[in-house]
């Protein structure tokens, strides 16, 4: 029930983001004819205009502001800052899933996933370590500012300069191979009705049963939309009455918001590793016309 609910939120937010702008508007009059003297560089303008290209206003006007959105390619810190509806950068968070903001960047053909958690400044300024090839990279800060109430998405596009060579999107599968680890997804991606998705870790041919947790459960999951890059939360399903078992089956409900293709990314943590899986998924009824109903090729 709680995902339904949490996309129901961001929805509904969304509304409130256009009607809070226009309640803005008309009660600060001209916007950035006085906006004080916060410490914001003059060569920044966006701290009090956020609805440029590279921002997405989501919640109630927080947006993800980076502050060098077309970076060399390569290794580097990635700065950026989560402005609050009043353009001032957001200093306290609420944890979830142990961390105040977690960031995923992702290149517009799904490849090259990272999932970081940064360090922030005190000045509200965020540092994630990323490695960046040449294309477009979008950004998505999954965070709860503690003045907000409620987890946000926000996202930002990069550009990378260089010689761009996308990659084809992977073919649906349910079998992930990464590390030497052997993953299987059972379950459907399914539009307005949750579903559950398990992953199901094995090595060498035998399951994995001694997960270690990562972010306060034994598997993060992301997913991703092919094309728009939509980001889709997830969460793990938790039974109050029964502990999660630390492998070899790691559960998640998920609710897709319409149909289309889904990266899924499995972030798993055994032998002090961090270890991604990464599926490609239909959503139930969209699904290739030579995909099976079922696989049951055990043995
Ligand atoms: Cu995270």
């Amino acid at each position: 029930m709680q995902t339904p609910a949490r996309l129901a939120v961001v929805a509904g937010a969304l509304g409130a983001v256009f009607a809070a702008a226009v309640g803005v508007g008309a009660a600060v009059g001209p916007i950035g004819a006085a906006v004080g003297p916060i410490g914001a560089p003059e060569a920044h303008p966006s701290a009090a205009a956020p609805t440029t290209a590279h921002q997405t206003p989501v919640g109630t006007g927080y947006v993800l502001d980076v502050l060098e959105e077309r970076p060399a390619a390569g290794t580097a810190a990635v700065e950026f800052r989560v402005l609050g509806p009043d353009g001032v950068p957001v200093t306290e968070y609420t944890e979830d899933h142990g961390e105040d903001l977690h960031l995923v960047a992702v290149r517009s053909d799904l490849t090259g996933y990272q999932h970081v958690h940064p360090d922030l400044g005190d000045d509200g300024t965020w540092r994630a370590p990323l490695t960046l090839t040449p294309g477009s990279w979008r950004l998505v800060a999954d965070t709860t500012p503690a003045a907000a109430d409620e987890d946000l998405a926000l996202t930002a596009d990069l550009q990378v300069a260089g010689t761009y060579d996308p990659q084809p999107l992977p073919g649906p599968a349910p079998v992930a191979e990464v590390d030497g680890y052997t993953v299987v997804l059972t379950g459907e991606l399914t539009t307005g009705a949750e579903s559950e998705l398990t992953f199901s870790v094995s090595r060498d041919g035998h399951p994995v049963t001694d997960l270690q947790p990562y972010l306060g459960a034994y598997g993060h999951l992301v997913a991703l939309r092919d094309g728009d890059l939509h980001y889709l939360h997830v969460h793990p399903v938790e039974d109050d009455a029964v502990a999660p078992a630390p492998g070899p089956h790691v559960e998640f409900a998920a609710t897709a918001p319409s149909t289309g293709t889904y990266r899924l990314f499995l972030d798993f943590r055994h032998g002090d590793t961090v270890h991604t899986a990464a599926f490609t998924v239909p959503t139930a009824g969209s699904a290739a016309p030579d995909e099976p109903a079922g696989h049951g090729h055990g043995g």
